[in-house]
């Protein structure tokens, strides 16, 4: 039963659907201008080309509600298809059309320019093909995504890190820009720039900042320079690239690295160095197949200006005492690791032999008392803050001795003087120039007074000192200080310092 109506339902359907196809079949189709085509003999429609834009003629077109130009690149595909209703309405005959030039891109490419008829209902009749025109090879304007340009008319030179553009004669644009990139227009060091927004002065100049070319670039890098006209729809039209330009390594401007025999370099600097890197070096003969030895190398930080900038200009120095007889010189460079460039090229100083004058003479005499063939030693000591270790000592003999330093590099100095049975004996010496007269006179120990004989004197003035009734000084302390292992001049002392006194029991 039930396969029955499922049989008479299909039935129906057959019947129905057979019916629709008749009654589709019966509809005539409006053909107004013929089969799709609108009848034109062959040298009706004409496609001409010339300076770099298609012109349409079409002599005698049919009464159309309105005409649709299409441009394709060679068949009717993507990319380049373009619709043009040049005329909406009313148009004249012969029916003339110029394609503006933005529709047309690529120099050589084959085209193919069709205008069509549309009724009044919007149904297209194929009119006509012109097909495989070429744009003019040697044509360059405005609109064909290059602006022609002479090899001569851009120019960009590099001075002093920074480039600097010039084009003769630019396109009347809404602005210019321009791009700067290293050998290709690629990340990082792609820039865009856009000096002139609106007016720009004929010729163009432009000085690329520096700054644009300071967070990748680097010296030797080869670059390029773009301009780039901009229309007043914002399109990019390329101009002109100047190639292969690249940032001078830096070197030293006017240097003057001079060495002289107390070990002072100065130097005349270079531009936007953030510091300079001295190194003295003692050679036996400057630029000798040997290994020069390096002495020390110093790192000196240099500061930006108000604008930024480092100084062009500058002077900097170090100083290094040269003990040791031999020829000496200095390798400066200008270094800047957060820019463009990251070394200059080294330069030397003139070169120096160094003979035993190499610092100053510290001399003067020690006076002291008991044996007179007790060795007296003296030793000379650069301070600890004192960026030049140094450290001598000379030995003599007599009560009355003379000793002396030589080869002394300036600075601050401890001098200490000691002989057995005598309190050592410090004293601060500054040397800046020879120095002579640097007498020092220590005491035996337990002779508070400096008379050389400990007696009850010096009893008498410990004993002060103990009861804080006078106040010796730091070298009278020390010589007083005959007991414990303390700071203090106490009882103890005191006594200790009457038992020599009375002859009961010597202290030396
Ligand atoms: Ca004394
Ligand atoms: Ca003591």
């Amino acid at each position: 039963m039930k396969k029955r109506i499922l049989s008479l339902i299909l039935a129906l359907m057959l019947i129905l659907s057979a019916t629709a196809v008749s009654i589709h079949a019966a509809e005539p189709t409006p053909m107004t201008w013929g089969e799709n085509d609108v009848p034109l003999s062959e040298d009706e429609l004409t496609v001409t080309e010339s300076n770099g834009t298609f012109s349409v003629k079409w002599t005698n077109p049919p009464t159309a509600s309105k005409l649709r130009v299409y441009v394709m690149n060679g068949n009717f595909e993507e990319p380049y298809t373009q619709v043009l209703e040049p005329i909406t309405l009313n148009y004249a005959k012969p029916f003339t059309y110029t394609i503006p030039y933005t529709y047309t891109t690529a120099e050589g490419e084959l085209y193919q320019i069709a205008v069509v008829a549309v009724d009044s209902k919007g149904k297209e009749f194929s009119a006509c093909v012109a097909s495989d025109l070429a744009l003019n090879s040697q044509l360059r304007r405005w609109g064909d995504n290059e602006i022609p340009w002479s090899d001569d008319e851009l120019t960009v030179t590099e001075k002093n890190h920074t480039f600097s553009v010039k084009w003769a004669n630019p396109p009347t644009a809404s602005k210019l820009r321009v791009y700067v990139s290293n050998g290709v227009f690629e990340f990082p060091y792609s820039q865009v720039l856009e000096p002139e927004t609106f007016n720009y002065s004929k010729p163009f100049t432009y000085t690329v900042p520096y700054r644009y070319l300071t967070d990748y670039g680097c010296g030797g890098d080869l670059y390029e320079v773009a301009i780039v006209a901009v229309n007043s729809s914002g399109e990019e039209f390329l101009a002109g690239v100047a190639s292969d330009i690249a940032f001078e390594y830096p070197t030293l401007k006017s240097p003057t690295v001079t060495l002289s025999n107390k070990g002072i370099a100065t130097i005349d600097t270079i531009t936007d160095a953030s510091s300079y890197i001295l190194s003295l070096y003692r050679s036996p003969e400057m630029y000798s197949a040997d290994e020069p030895e390096l002495i020390t190398t110093t790192t000196v930080p240099n500061s930006t200006n108000a604008d930024g900038r480092y100084p062009k200009t500058q002077s900097v120095s170090f100083s290094s005492f040269l003990k040791d007889a031999g020829t000496y010189y200095i390798e400066a460079y200008a270094t800047n690791p957060s820019a463009y460039w990251r070394d200059s090229a080294p330069i030397l100083s003139n070169s120096i032999d160094i003979g035993a004058s190499g610092g100053y003479t510290v001399s003067g005499t020690v006076t002291s008392f008991l044996s007179a063939t007790d060795n007296v030693t003296v030793k000379l000591d650069a301070e600890i803050s004192s960026a030049q270790p140094y450290s001598a000592v000379t030995t003599v003999r007599g009560n009355s001795a003379a000793y002396s330093f030589s080869n002394v590099p300036a600075g601050n100095y401890l001098l200490t003087v000691s002989k057995n049975n005598h309190v050592e004996r410090v004293e601060k010496v500054t040397v800046s120039a020879d120095k002579s007269g640097v007498n020092v006179k220590i005491h035996p120990i337990g002779d508070i007074n400096g008379d050389g004989i400990v007696n009850s004197s010096d009893c008498m003035r410990a004993n002060l000192q103990a009861k804080g009734i006078v106040q010796l000084n730091d070298y009278e302390k020390k010589c007083a200080n005959v007991t414990g292992s303390d700071d203090l001049v106490n009882t103890s002392d005191v006594m200790r310092l009457n038992l020599h006194a009375r002859g009961l029991s010597p202290l030396w």
